[in-house]
């Protein structure tokens, strides 16, 4: 194994909250392409796309203009079927940088539009969150640039996707048929869900992440190997959800919880654009009712993933059963709050939240998404219990953020216990929510 290449952190942990500013601004200026942002330069060269999403919330900091710029390049991508792909390629990036690329994928004529070559799995829908959040951080120039009126049919189409081909369960819920769609890849819920997909041949690919992170982090080869013949299935069935036989389809509670909160976040676009926002609006209660009534289990006082082949749910406690905290007005909001601040996730304790519970028997404190704390989905769940007004917690996961952050020049992912930094460094969307924090905006 390639040892990882220590990346390049500031010479100095900012101090200040000004230093702190200045070093995540440093990150997102050093990881934009003029066009959009990778979230790292070496293990991830191209466009993501809920990064994108995380991204634009802290680039309105800096330039709501180039916020839009990330939004309007990350949904020019769109399939004609309404699908926001995973990840838009940069054409000025190698093609074999990144593995799987867009050889593998073959998007064009899959159904993707002629303007960029993509993936053709999808990623949590935060995109509606962020271009509210981006549109208010400066409305006067987002109205002369018309940015809503261009990204709201897009975004609508999208949501659309998911309610159309998605909602493989039968409950109104949009389905991942990818452990990759969820954003989080390696989670222990999905264990058994891909124990049962045969592994592509190790000798039929070659893996490029383990060039720039360290073997004991990243995913065991047997479970690359399972990404891979789930994305070659869906690929040799012209990504046609109806065709496609999906080995692995389950119901997240975190992409389910993002899509209404993105619902709420389209009804108020609709109306700044004198549109339909009581048509979002409705969705997204009918969808919270999907969610609460399918994937909480009140005894666990916790949302579970589904597994669609069994139709069960997975008692795995992972972050992305916290996420639903993010939901206005959710009815089991108060029981969430205390599974969060229990032994499991901790919250409260001047750290992130963990990916995985601390107590399961799966976790790792240093594999990917079996454990370490994540920027990202601690500033969802931040946001959520701001909107649930567990004031404590949200005060204390912001100053274990926003610390963390500058002790580990903006690590991809820390270590649960001794906040040590893992995975990439100068990682975008951990600076982006930094500035997001500092900006005392995440509510
Ligand atoms: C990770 O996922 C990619 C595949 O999409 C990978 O492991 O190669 C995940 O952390 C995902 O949530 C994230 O969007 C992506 C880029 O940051 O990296």
């Amino acid at each position: 194994m390639t040892p990882a290449p220590a990346a390049p952190g500031p010479a100095a942990a900012p101090g200040t909250a000004a230093e702190l500013r200045r070093a995540a601004t440093r990150v997102l200026l050093g990881n934009w392409t003029g066009r959009s942002t990778v979230p790292s330069r070496g293990l991830y060269p191209h466009q993501w796309s809920w990064d994108s999403a995380f991204i634009a919330v802290g680039l309105r900091h800096l330039s709501p203009r180039r916020a839009q710029w990330e939004l309007e390049s990350m949904t020019a991508a769109q399939w004609a079927d309404g699908r926001l792909p995973h990840i838009v390629f940069d054409p000025a990036t190698p093609r074999g940088a990144y593995f799987p690329g867009p050889d593998f994928w073959r998007s064009a004529g899959a159904g993707a539009g002629a303007n960029a070559e993509t993936s053709g799995i999808v990623q949590p829908p935060v995109h509606a969150i962020a271009a509210w959040e981006v549109h208010r951080a400066d409305p006067e120039t987002s109205r002369r640039r018309g940015f809503l009126e261009r990204v709201y049919p897009r975004l609508a189409a999208w949501h659309h996707y998911l309610a159309r081909e998605r909602d493989l369960g039968g409950a109104g819920l949009a389905a991942a048929v990818h452990p990759w769609e969820s954003g989080m890849d390696n989670s222990p819920a999905w264990d058994a869900a891909l124990a049962r997909v045969a592994p592509a041949p190790a000798d039929s690919f070659a893996r490029r992440d383990l060039d720039h992170a360290p073997v004991a982090d990243r995913p065991t080869d047997a479970d690359y190997g399972r990404y891979v013949r789930l994305a070659a299935d869906y690929r040799d069935h012209g990504y046609d959800d109806a065709r496609a036989p999906h080995a692995f389809r389950v119901e997240d509670p975190s992409m389910n919880a993002l899509l209404i909160a993105a619902e709420h976040a389209l009804a108020a676009i609709a109306a700044e654009l004198g549109g339909d926002a009581a048509a979002h609006s409705g969705r997204a209660a009918v969808l919270t009712k999907a969610l609460v009534g399918t994937l909480y289990d009140p005894g666990a006082r916790m949302f579970f993933a589904r597994d669609l082949v069994t139709g069960a749910h997975i008692a795995e406690h992972t972050v992305a059963g916290l996420v639903p905290l993010i939901v206005p007005g959710l009815p089991v909001a108060a029981d969430l709050v205390a599974t969060a601040r229990g032994p499991r996730f901790g919250i409260g304790q001047g750290r992130l939240v963990p990916s995985y519970d601390r107590t399961g028997h799966a976790f790792d404190p240093c594999r990917y998404w079996r454990g370490p704390g994540w920027f990202n989905m601690s500033w969802l769940v931040h946001r959520g219990l701001v909107l649930h007004g567990a004031a404590d917690l949200a005060a204390d996961l912001r100053t274990a953020m926003t610390a963390a952050a500058g002790r580990t020049g903006f690590a991809e992912y820390v270590d649960p216990h001794s906040g040590q930094a893992r995975g990439a460094r100068a990682f975008s969307w951990t600076a982006a929510v930094t500035l997001d924090l500092l900006a005392g905006e995440a509510a």
